[in-house]
């Protein structure tokens, strides 16, 4: 396996581009390409005219970063109820691509690209992929989904923009992932960091060793994932796991990666995205450091700006370290899959952090809601490892169930089961059966 270091002296030449701007030139970027993409979604989308007009602000009443928070937020709401197209910005002759999300309730929303915001994505994919330690002529095997889903397509322009070779293999069919890693030898894999766990116990299931692949870097996301996931992924497969971060009405994949030196929490691409952090309940912007929900302004999206996108993921703004641009912290959920049990609020992440510190048990899991007369009820599903006696498993129930009690402060029913399916594309870590 390289190390890390060797990666970092041989392939990172000089530290020329905007990443490593100053403080100021960024800020400057800012102001002028807010104030553009302010100016572009108020003359060109209706919704955006009518919130400005309502909230009784005009473009030019932006000078600075901070007449930003006079701006009205949007949300996925205002996305749906303009469904399909009507938040574009540009007529459909200059559309060369949609993507929508997946839309678990209600209609999807769908995005859409011009040219320049194809070319501006695979640029900040192919970023992304060198500061998570993939290099022009790795070969990279890209299992996240290809479709609407914007990670597929995502991944792959830019890895094709790095100068490097993709290897399209998309979600599921884990058996010919195996045998594709074992024939094409990829230095670098894509996916969700619950798939690749999917794929690393199936080569333990079939006696394959993990640790002997070609591989040397991954770089996943789509979905939380705690710093116990990373070391069980990492240690497995003998690679350095990176964070990438991103939603589809913002862009797709590549608006936020760790880099591989550091993996301290994930930059920020500051010349194209404003972001913010707001309570979610009053609105108010926080300072630096902060948690709560991030809000991202899009800066250079021609087809599909928005102003003030609500991502309902909950994180914190950090100073900048490997790069000059801020960075957030490790997403750890969204507000959306917030538990409340008798008065106590949890995350499944929280779960998470407990089930990795127990060899016993694997990191694939549900959390289920359901009502036994008037009151909530939590199940909480976990896989175990393989060839756990029944004695292992009542141990580990006993275990979580006690771990959770004294470091979350709640009850729940711990079910340890053979398997808990946890999907093939982003994992669904919240079932809430509470009105069914
Ligand atoms: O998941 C885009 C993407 C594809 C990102 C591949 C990274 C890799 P959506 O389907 O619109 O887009 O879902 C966006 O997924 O608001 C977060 O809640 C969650 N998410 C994405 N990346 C991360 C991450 C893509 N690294 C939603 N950590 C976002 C935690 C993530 N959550």
């Amino acid at each position: 396996m390289t190390s890390v270091t060797e990666i970092h002296s041989t392939h990172i030449g000089p530290q020329t581009g905007i990443e490593y701007a100053s403080r100021d030139e960024i800020t400057a970027l800012q102001i002028a390409r807010a104030k553009n993409t302010l100016r572009h979604a108020y003359f060109n989308v209706p919704h955006y005219r009518k919130a400005f007009n309502e909230a009784g602000v005009h473009p030019d009443d932006f000078r600075d970063l901070s007449d930003l928070a006079r701006f009205p937020f949007t949300d996925k709401e205002i996305l749906r109820s303009e469904y399909p197209f009507g938040m574009f910005a540009v007529p459909q002759s200059q559309i060369v691509r949609l993507h929508a999300s997946s839309g678990t309730t209600g209609r999807p929303t769908v995005v859409a690209y011009t040219r320049n915001d194809i070319e501006n994505w695979s640029d900040l994919v192919a970023r992304s992929l060198r500061a998570g330690g993939v290099r022009a002529g790795d070969k990279v095997q890209v299992t996240f989904g290809y479709g609407l889903f914007t990670g597929g397509l995502g991944a792959h322009y830019g890895v094709e923009k790095l100068g490097a070779t993709v290897i399209p293999t998309s979600g599921g069919q884990t058996e010919r992932q195996i045998q594709i890693m074992n024939d094409f030898q990829p230095d670098a894999i894509l996916g969700t960091p619950s798939y690749m766990l999917t794929v690393l116990d199936r080569m333990r299931a079939d006696g394959v060793d993990p640790r002997e692949t070609s591989l040397r870097v991954g770089v996943m996301g789509a979905e939380p994932w705690t710093e116990g996931m990373r070391r069980d992924l990492e240690d497995g497969f003998g690679i350095d796991a990176t964070d990438i971060y991103g939603l589809s009405e913002v862009m797709g994949p590549g608006v936020a990666q760790e880099c591989v030196e550091t993996k301290d929490g994930l930059t920020i691409w500051e010349d194209h995205f404003y972001p913010e952090i707001i309570n979610p309940e009053t609105g108010e912007v926080l300072p630096d450091g902060e948690y709560g929900e991030l809000v991202i302004t899009s800066l250079t999206k021609e087809a599909f700006p928005v102003v003030r996108y609500r991502t309902h993921d909950l994180t914190r703004i950090l100073p900048g370290t490997a790069f000059s641009m801020r960075r957030i912290d490790k997403i750890s959920a969204r507000n959306d899959d917030m538990i409340i049990l008798r008065g106590v609020n949890c995350f499944p992440s929280q779960f998470e952090e407990i089930i990795v510190e127990d060899k016993t048990l694997r990191p694939r899991y549900q959390c289920i809601l359901s009502k036994k007369g008037r009151m909530d009820h939590l199940t909480l599903a976990v896989e175990h490892a393989p060839g756990c006696s029944a004695e292992d498993i009542t141990l580990a129930t006993q275990r979580l169930s006690k771990q959770i009690k004294d470091r979350i402060g709640i009850s729940v029913q711990v079910e340890v089961r053979d398997r808990v399916d946890s999907g093939e594309g982003k994992a669904k870590r919240l079932l809430d059966l509470r009105n069914q």
